[in-house]
């Protein structure tokens, strides 16, 4: 479903003006130039060819050649959604060094989410026309599996009840694979079909799709350092083909601006590219519904109040940057998001011109991350998202999840 709000085609964007090139970067760089004959014929790009994108002071020249494969895919549209993130729980047995979300039990400021306070967020939505939940939230050492099932349905329900379809877009595949350890049924079903059964439980109940968080940086070495004891790539990207099995679409992320190298975010988009290479293989030659990656969101990391708060974390060209390479170097991908709760409104405008085609929904309420304060409640209306995107030359277009 793609509703179009705002008839005003933007201008295609224009070049950076000479003398802002000339302060910025020292000019154009020619070692580009071999990139560029890649992607106007639609080849794909090598590591070596991401570390140069990286490396090159000419940032110009790497945006407009995403801007360019964004223009190819999405012309002047820019999308947006009506949304609620609703995190259920900040309890978390883990203790990644990089978040700052997480509680442990009966710490100050812990909490999990009753099904009476779902209904109460659902109604909300509702009535502000979301068309999605996006819901995730810490690995509860104690809740069962039924809370789980029972939080899909209840807010498919409850908007039904108030004639609303709304679509629940919820749980990483960290916590998948935390709920198929819990699951009664995934001990039944065994080890191997663990995820498979848990995903099914989670479809029955109403679960429409997978998020991308819990990625980080697909690295043994970041792994162990900042996130250990949380799922290792390999089985982030077998929950992901499970959910595509299933029929279920699902997004990617890269948390990138902590411990990790370039190269090593090079290398996290090359996994993600190969499986999405699988999946769409997959859907061409199974006769039957499969799912696929959706969306690749570049996360920022926001140091505040995390055990790594030592560390700056990246600025703005380094964000940009990065958004624009994910768009050059997942060529499959058929959407880039410039998730604005992490990048700011501002921000999200400029990477609409350089690589990004969408830019997230209204939000309301979001725990994990907090730009430049302590609120939760980070919103903005339709009407100042509409705005943005057409302040920055675009056509916005309200999206469903899928
Ligand atoms: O998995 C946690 C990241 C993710 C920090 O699929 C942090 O449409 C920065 O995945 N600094 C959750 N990032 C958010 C997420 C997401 C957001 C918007 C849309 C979608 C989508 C997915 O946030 C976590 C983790 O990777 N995160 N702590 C931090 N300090």
């Amino acid at each position: 479903m793609e509703r179009e709000s705002g008839a005003d085609s933007g201008p295609t964007m224009p070049r950076m003006p000479a003398t802002l090139i000339a302060t910025a970067a020292p000019g154009i760089d020619s070692r580009l130039d071999a990139i560029r004959a890649k992607v106007e014929a639609g080849e794909r790009l090598s590591l070596d060819e991401g570390e140069l994108l990286y490396a090159t002071p000419d940032i110009w020249t790497v945006c407009e050649l995403a801007n360019s494969v964004r223009r190819k895919l999405h012309g002047d549209i820019a999308y947006y959604n009506i949304n609620r993130h609703l995190n259920y729980s900040n309890v978390c047995a883990l203790s990644c060094k990089f978040c700052e979300f997480y509680r442990k039990k009966d710490e100050e400021g812990s909490y999990t989410r009753d099904m009476a306070y779902v209904r109460e967020e659902v109604r909300k939505a509702v009535e502000g026309g979301a068309t999605e939940v996006h819901s995730v939230g810490g690995l509860h050492p104690y809740l069962p599996f039924s809370y789980y099932t029972d939080l899909v349905r209840t807010i498919k329900e409850t908007a039904r009840e108030l004639g609303s379809d709304l679509h629940v877009k919820a749980f990483t595949a960290v916590e998948i694979v935390h709920l198929a350890k819990i699951a009664k049924g995934y001990k039944q079903a065994g080890r191997g079909s663990g995820i498979r059964w848990v995903l099914k439980e989670l479809k029955a109940a109403g679960l429409g799709s997978l998020p991308g968080g819990g990625a980080e940086v697909f690295d043994d070495r970041v792994h162990d350092e900042a996130y250990k004891g949380k799922i290792r790539s390999d089985v982030w990207l077998d929950v992901h083909r499970a959910a595509h099995e299933l029929g279920l679409n699902t997004n990617a992320t890269i948390l990138y601006g902590h411990i990790e190298e370039r190269r090593e975010r090079l290398v996290h988009m090359d996994m993600l590219r190969r499986a999405q290479d699988e999946a769409l293989a997959r859907k061409s030659a199974a006769a039957g519904e499969f799912g696929q990656f959706q969306t690749i969101i570049p996360l920022p990391f926001f140091p505040d109040g995390s055990d790594l708060e030592h560390l700056p974390g990246p600025a703005g060209l380094e964000n940009l940057r990065t958004l624009a390479i994910c768009r050059l170097m997942l060529d499959n991908f058929p959407h880039v998001k410039a998730f604005w709760i992490m990048q700011t409104l501002a921000m999200a405008q400029l990477m609409l011109q350089n690589g990004a085609d969408d830019i997230d929904g209204t939000v309301v309420w979001y725990d994990i991350t907090k730009v430049g304060g302590s609120s939760t409640h980070q919103e903005v209306t339709i009407a100042t998202l509409q705005k943005a995107i057409r302040e920055a030359g675009f056509r916005p277009v309200e999206r469903d999840t899928l």
